[in-house]
């Protein structure tokens, strides 16, 4: 029995040593010292054995017992720490290392445009105003001399909200905002967001900038009014572009203009974003029409005025040769990192 007992020991330490992982370890121990283990089976055989033979038998198996136990626990101690000394290591990190430089960001090409447009019309005396994105019928359609019933108002297919409001659809109704807070004579602009639900292609989106302007004061003529789409043209192209002025028709004007700009994408061949004619419409501007210099509480026949409805987002595609308009609210930082 004593050689069971000594093989019985040392099989199970060799497979201690061998135990790579705590559950094989566990395996070992239940296998050797478990309640119904290989040590157990023994004892229960003590009780055939003489009193003396039974005694030596016990201490050893006690001793092969607590040695097993005691080597067993330095395994699990071995096993735990390299574990730990493994998890550390791929997860060090090195607090020397110098931190990653700040990048740095940047103004959207079309904040930079309006940003400029700004600062040059201020220049020549005008306000900067701002208006809501959210609008009344009121504003957007009926104080520009649009009646509910007039074909104009399919011009600009709209975004109507369940409570009758709208997103407007151009910045034109601070015009008669501007009319009423400012009172002429007055010269102002008003950059903001538009929206509109039409078909998106490389020159139209349904969110899109425009930049309005206008000055009222007497005696206010077309000449005016080119004298400041010339000034404001060549501070941002800062080179000659041609342009031309052709009638267009919009109610709160009288004349109305479209100015269009020679296409810089393709300099006038023809291309996509100029659907082939070598023109982009840019900036529809006309004389501001009686009925809205009323509707502002001015008297037409005392003032005058100009009013132009700038496309700041075609104008930054002009300025920076950018051939599809999507780009500018794709948020693809590809396309923004490199203003
Ligand atoms: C208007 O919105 C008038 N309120 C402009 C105006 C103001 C006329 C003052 C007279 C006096 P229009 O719908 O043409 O007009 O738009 C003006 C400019 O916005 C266009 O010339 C074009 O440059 C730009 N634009 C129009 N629709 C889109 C679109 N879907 N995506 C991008 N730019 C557009």
């Amino acid at each position: 029995m004593q050689e069971i007992i000594e093989k019985l020991h040392q099989d199970a330490l060799a497979q201690l040593a061998e135990a790579a992982t705590l559950e094989a370890v566990e395996a070992v121990r239940v296998d050797a010292l478990g309640r119904k283990g290989k040590l157990a089976e023994i004892s229960k055989q003590f009780g055939r054995l003489a009193p003396e033979e039974r005694a030596r038998l016990g201490k050893l198996l006690n001793t092969a017992k607590q040695e097993l136990e005691s080597n067993i626990d330095s395994r699990i101690a071995a096993l735990e720490s390299a574990a730990l000394d493994k998890r550390l290591e791929s997860e060090w990190i090195d607090l020397t290392t110098p931190a990653p430089g700040i990048r740095p960001g940047s103004l959207h090409p079309v904040t930079q445009v309006q940003k400029e447009l700004e600062e040059l019309f201020r220049s020549m005396g005008f306000a900067v105003l701002d208006g809501p994105e959210v609008e009344s019928e009121y504003y957007n359609f009926d104080a520009l001399n649009i009646p509910g019933d007039h074909p104009a108002r399919d011009m600009q297919d709209t975004f109507w909200l369940k409570d009758g409001r709208l997103l407007r659809t151009h910045t034109s109704p601070v015009q008669v905002r501007g009319l009423e807070t400012l009172k002429p004579p007055l010269k102002m602009i008003a950059p903001g967001r538009v929206f509109r639900n039409e078909e998106v292609d490389a020159s139209h989106e349904h969110t899109f900038y425009q930049l309005e302007g206008m000055m009222v004061d007497r005696d206010v003529s077309v000449a005016h009014l080119i004298y400041f789409m010339k000034t404001f043209l060549s501070a941002i192209f800062k080179r000659d572009v041609t342009v031309r002025l052709r009638p267009g028709f919009f109610p709160f004007v009288e004349p109305g203009f479209e100015l269009d700009i020679q296409c810089l994408i393709c300099g006038g061949k023809g291309c996509p974003v100029c659907k082939q004619s070598g023109w982009v419409e840019l900036c529809p501007c006309g004389l501001v029409h009686p009925a809205v210099l009323r509707y502002g509480g001015a008297d037409p026949e005392e003032w005058s005025g100009f009013a132009f409805g700038l496309g700041l987002t075609r104008l930054a595609m002009m300025r920076y040769g950018i051939d599809d308009i999507r780009l500018f609210t794709g948020g693809d930082l590809r396309f923004l990192k490199q203003f």
